[in-house]
């Protein structure tokens, strides 16, 4: 039989015959998309939880994505990316006081005896009195502070820059390892920075508020003012900064929170 015959002989496919065929098409292809979908449902509930700790513990899968998201953004802003400032005038007169962990909750706390400590790796820690922070060049920042909670301030802050202070204690190896920790004296409230946040040439340890030396609630005689995170990461009262090449403990990461939380 010649070829071209058996082609002819294939009747065409009616209306309803083609309808039929294109359902068990969309069928065939509905059915093979929710496979894939419940597979990979299914491939991520039976995935391990990360190890809780530094941060909730979700599926591994999904914070290998949220880091991946994270280093995206760090790689696009890194040191470049400056937060906007303001003139003077904006900034707000009464600012807002917001968290107290680690201050309300230590009655020992003497702000006259207080030193920031410095743990530099096998060597004894180093203990710097605030007037010794205080005569390192003073920079200031008027920007808008921003809460997670939902509300942001103009603010007005004066310090050291963090790099300066890290460059003027010898510190630069030790920035090198990728984070830093910071802590109030009593431990309770705690946060990690990567190396770039903490280098960043707004971020400031901050001895001043609207040009008056900080009150005990907004951190006194220390805190953290890094203006390229949200309100959460900026530590009031510092007691211990330490380096560290793994993501340090983390207050709010702890509790679900974002560990970046980068603006
Ligand atoms: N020691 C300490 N620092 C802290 C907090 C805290 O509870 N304890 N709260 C953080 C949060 S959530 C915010 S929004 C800011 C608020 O700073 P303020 O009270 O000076 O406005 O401080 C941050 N630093
Ligand atoms: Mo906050």
């Amino acid at each position: 039989m010649e070829p071209e015959n058996k082609k002819k002989t294939k009747a065409p496919l009616t209306i309803e015959q083609k309808i039929k065929r294109r359902n068990f098409i969309s069928f065939g292809a509905f059915f093979a998309l929710s496979g894939g979908a419940f597979a990979g449902w299914k491939w991520l509930l039976d995935a391990p939880n990360e190890t809780p700790g530094i941060t909730a513990g979700t599926r591994k899968p999904l914070r290998k994505a949220l880091n991946k998201t994270e280093l995206f953004f760090r790689n696009l802003f890194s040191n470049k990316h400056l937060a906007k400032t303001y003139p003077k005038e904006r900034a707000v007169k009464n600012v807002r006081v917001n968290g107290l962990i680690g201050i309300s909750d230590d009655k020992n706390f003497d702000a006259s005896t207080w030193k920031l400590e410095v743990e530099i790796g096998l060597a004894k820690p180093m203990h710097i009195g605030i007037e010794e922070i205080m005569a390192l060049p003073r920079t200031e920042i008027i920007f808008d502070f921003k809460c997670v909670e939902g509300w942001d301030q103009i603010q007005h802050w004066a310090g050291v820059k963090m790099k300066d202070f890290i460059a003027h204690y010898g510190l630069n190896e030790l920035a090198e390892k990728g984070y830093m920790g910071l802590e109030t004296p009593n431990g309770r409230y705690y946060v990690g920075l990567e190396k770039d946040s903490v280098l960043h040439p707004q971020t400031i340890l901050a001895y001043e508020m609207n040009g008056q030396p900080l009150s005990i609630n907004h951190g006194a005689p220390l805190r953290l003012i890094i203006p390229v995170k949200y309100g959460i990461k900026n530590l009031k009262r510092i007691g211990k900064m330490y380096f560290s090449s793994a993501r340090p403990r983390d207050y709010w990461a702890k509790r679900g929170y974002d560990y970046y939380s980068g603006l």
